[in-house]
């Protein structure tokens, strides 16, 4: 055997120590009475990290001696929260850390607590690629993330008087243990241009792109370590700098400012994650940001990966590339053009290649946030992919003709092209042409993608469209963040759960053990204590653990509908200060809401500053003091999700139907056992049938009464007329209740809400306060609310991210689990 050996680290607390001690020393040039918090937690991550290196390199030549096909999740977002925990947990870590750390005198704590997270994305989405790539990586699927390196990721909310203000978030600023930087291994990538007809060494005439810039495209690998021995895979992060070449030119021409700024223009690239989910603003550097990383990836792996003259044709064999919604979309003009232009390929022989390397799923049912790049952009910005987008168009227009040739309307509403509001490129049209299965994150959502959506093409390729169901990564949303549960779980069916997530079947019985029931209350207990510690500490909010945790937390938007919680709120209040209601009739909750607004969001954002006006206004009467409560902790994050969720009874999922393809939040929430509020959307109906009408509060108008009621004609006004409680509540708002008498500042919100409620919300208004009235007597007997808790645990396995890869690989991808050591 000529395979070089690896280093290892000796798995005791006097190994550790000694490594520990070493990065301190070496690493981090301190000495250890002198070091600060930052130093110990960079040597910590970097000693944690030498403990997965030996897996990450066996898993590295084990991929390299196979050629095992592939996943490449092509993702603008990997949300992925603080890496250390997780990277403890993969390396088995967590006892002999803490102890090692306590004999030289440090808390584990309090370096946990020093990591700033890598916010790289906005919400949903970008949580899911980081779900995904650590189910991947513990069930041992060779597979590859693909993604910026963001210099910013997600802004950093605070509140200034209720309102949200958006700070840059430097995550980098304090170093990055995490990273693997390989300035070496840089791409080269064009923008701009044109394209020109030139005569082949074949004597073919071809065409080809001569980019008018180009940037460099710096790769950041980040070790994504499966649980308990799985592989470690790579996630790989793209950064951009600009080109030597580039610097150069300008700087012979003698204007040295100019070439600095050359450089600014090209880091501009990864500078920043845009914070819009849902609304594409059509702005010219996302386009750029999706086309950097997209063509830095395909050539990393073409060039890099793959073998010296691996033959392209059997690409399908090897790879199949993952498009995280539409924003990667544009990989695939990008592969065609490599392939034509590059490697002189007919265009027939790189299409049948290219059309079996993709797969595509959708996020979304709104129109609005559909990705539509208009010509002219695309054409500026990079003028070949618009003709080869033109020529896929062509041909597959060509081709529906055939078998549609009577129905010229048919054939124009599918092409990829608009013509209206201005020529523009459908880019989920681009992604379902080109895919081998589209699906979407639900049952439902697959279904009205199908039945709405993308219709027209689901009648044309009925077996393209498939769905899979979203699911969350069990080792960092119960095992990591939820340790009591985690415990006692583990105590009463054995620890297969963590990587088997339909063992928890196995607590079914326990939800009839009076004494099961008693620890599980303790563990939720114990869990609002350490989130009012964490509130108390991290925002100066007070709340009260001996009541219901009534928690919302998801982006801001319209359709989620938090104004519906918030009307139940004021609604509430107003009975409870005009004497309706006596106070002792009224369930104690602490109501809580983590939300952030798109910045150029202003009704969401007009929103926010409501939630917390209405907030104030309750949280300092002082005859509701123990109460009501309304807790809106700023900066809702994957950290403050990793604490609060665990501390939830009421999980609020109730946007209006039809709206929210999945939700994965709704998960988390019943994994850590809470009750679900919900309509009738997303997976919501998928959590319903599992754990059964009676443990669920389902209210709200259906999806097809949606449509119905739409299409009828929807007047919000009129349920203000007709209802009176929501009458009081909406002109308390308008009083000027909550804004110290102005009557102007939420006058927006409230007339939105009465002339156009594009969601609903005052349809469902009724229905949901109903609701609410039976989790306040469900909730009253605290036996039976415990029994229904601890049911939705046991019937939860189903949501594991596993299962949703395990869906992922057998319907779509068609790949093997191959282990490191194998
Ligand atoms: C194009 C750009 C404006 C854009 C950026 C981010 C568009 C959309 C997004 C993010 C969308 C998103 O997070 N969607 C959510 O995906 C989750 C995972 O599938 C779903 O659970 C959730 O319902 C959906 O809203």
């Amino acid at each position: 055997d000529t395979t070089p050996p690896i280093a290892t680290r000796e798995h005791t607390v006097d190994g550790f120590t000694r490594e520990f001690l070493r990065e301190l020393n070496f690493g981090q040039g301190v000495d250890l009475t002198r070091a600060s918090v930052n130093d110990k937690y960079l040597a910590m991550a970097r000693t944690v990290r030498h403990y997965l290196m030996t897996r990450w390199i066996e898993t590295l030549r084990r991929q390299a001696e196979l050629q095992a096909k592939s996943v490449a999740y092509l993702s603008a977002e990997f949300l992925l929260g603080r890496q250390l925990d997780n990277a403890l947990l993969a390396s088995d870590l967590q006892d002999i850390v803490r102890e090692g750390l306590a004999n030289l005198g440090i808390d584990l704590d309090e370096l946990r607590e020093a990591e700033v997270e890598p916010g790289l994305g906005n919400g949903g989405l970008g949580r899911l690629a980081a779900c995904f790539i650590d189910s991947l990586a513990t069930m041992n699927v060779p597979s590859i993330g693909y993604g910026i390196r963001y210099e910013y990721g997600i802004f950093q909310q605070t509140f200034v008087d209720g309102r949200q203000v958006e700070k840059p978030d430097d995550w980098l600023r304090l170093g990055s243990p995490w990273e693997f930087p390989h300035p070496e291994a840089a791409v080269t990538v064009g923008f701009g241009g044109h394209v020109e007809q030139y005569q082949a060494d074949d004597g073919v005439v071809r065409r080809r792109w001569v980019p008018g810039w180009s940037v460099l495209g710096v790769p950041y690998n980040y070790m994504v370590p499966g649980y308990a021995k799985g592989r470690v895979n790579t996630l790989r992060l793209w950064s951009a700098r600009a080109t030597h070449a580039f610097d150069l030119q300008i700087f012979n021409s003698g204007d040295y400012a100019e070439a600095v700024r050359a450089q600014t223009f090209a880091e501009n690239i990864s500078k920043v994650l845009y914070p819009e989910d849902s609304t594409p603003q059509g702005k010219e550097l996302r386009l750029q940001q999706q086309y950097f990383f997209v063509a830095c990836s395909i050539k990393d792996f073409v060039d890099q990966v793959l073998p010296e003259g691996y033959d392209l044709h059997r690409l399908p064999e090897r790879i199949v590339f993952q498009l995280n919604d539409t924003h990667p979309v544009i990989a695939v003009p990008e592969l065609m053009r490599v392939l034509v232009d590059e490697k002189g390929w007919e265009w027939d022989e790189a299409w049948a290649v290219t059309k079996q390397c993709f797969a595509y799923t959708c996020h979304t049912l709104l129109p609005e946030a559909l990705e539509v790049w208009p010509v002219e952009l695309l054409g500026r910005l990079l003028p070949r992919h618009l003709e080869i987008i033109y020529r896929i168009n062509d041909e597959f227009l060509a081709e529906l003709r055939e078998t549609y040739p009577n129905d010229e309307l048919r054939v124009r509403r599918m092409s990829i092209i608009a013509e209206y509001p201005v020529r523009a490129v459908r880019m989920a049209y681009l992604a379902t042409v080109a895919a081998t299965k589209v699906n979407g994150v639900a049952e439902l959502h697959s279904q009205l993608l199908r039945d709405k959506v993308l219709d027209d093409f689901a009648g044309y390729w009925p077996d393209k469209f498939t769905n899979v169901t979203n699911g969350v990564t069990p080792r960092r949303f119960v095992k990591l963040s939820n340790p009591g549960l985690s415990d006692l779980v583990t105590e009463a069916i054995g620890d297969g759960w963590v990587t088997d997530l339909d063992q928890l079947s196995g607590l079914e019985p326990l939800a009839d053990d009076a004494e099961f029931r008693r620890r599980f209350r303790e563990v939720k207990q114990a869990n609002k204590r350490r989130i009012t510690d964490v509130l108390a500490a991290r925002d100066g909010i007070e709340v009260h653990p001996d009541t219901m945790f009534d928690v919302m937390v998801k982006r801001l938007h319209e359709y989620k509908r938090q104004t519906l919680k918030l009307l139940h709120i004021v609604s509430l209040y107003e009975k409870v200060t005009t004497g309706k209601i006596r106070l002792e009739d009224v369930t104690p909750r602490t109501f809580a809401f983590g939300a952030k607004a798109a910045p150029g969001y202003v009704l969401a954002k007009q929103i926010i500053h409501l939630i917390n006006a209405v907030g104030s206004t309750i949280n300092s009467d002082p005859a509701l003091e123990g109460r009501l409560t309304v807790a809106f902790p700023a900066n809702y994050n994957v950290t403050l999700a990793e604490t609060l969720i665990p501390a939830a009874d009421l999980s609020e999922q109730i946007s209006l139907a039809g709206k929210e393809a999945s939700g994965t939040g709704n998960m988390k929430f019943m994994l850590n056992g809470a009750l679900t509020i919900g309509t009738d959307d997303g997976a919501n109906v998928e959590i319903r049938r599992l754990v059964g009408d009676e443990n669920f509060f389902l209210f709200g108008l259906t999806e097809p009464q949606v449509a119905e009621l739409v299409d009828r004609g929807y007047h919000p006004s009129a349920y203000y007329e007709t209802n009176e409680d929501l009458r009081h509540a909406l002109d308390l708002i308008a009083s000027g209740a909550f804004s110290g008498g102005d009557r102007a500042v939420f006058e927006p919100v409230v007339s939105n809400l009465l002339n156009e409620d594009r969601f609903l919300a005052l349809a469902d208004f009724q229905a949901y306060v109903d609701a609410q009235a039976r989790v306040d007597e469900a909730y009253a007997d605290t036996e039976d609310w415990t029994r229904r808790a601890v049911l939705n645990v046991a019937r939860g396995g189903f949501f594991s991210s596993d299962r949703s890869m395990r869906d992922y690989i057998d319907g779509i991808w068609h790949t093997h689990p191959v282990p490191p050591g194998s």
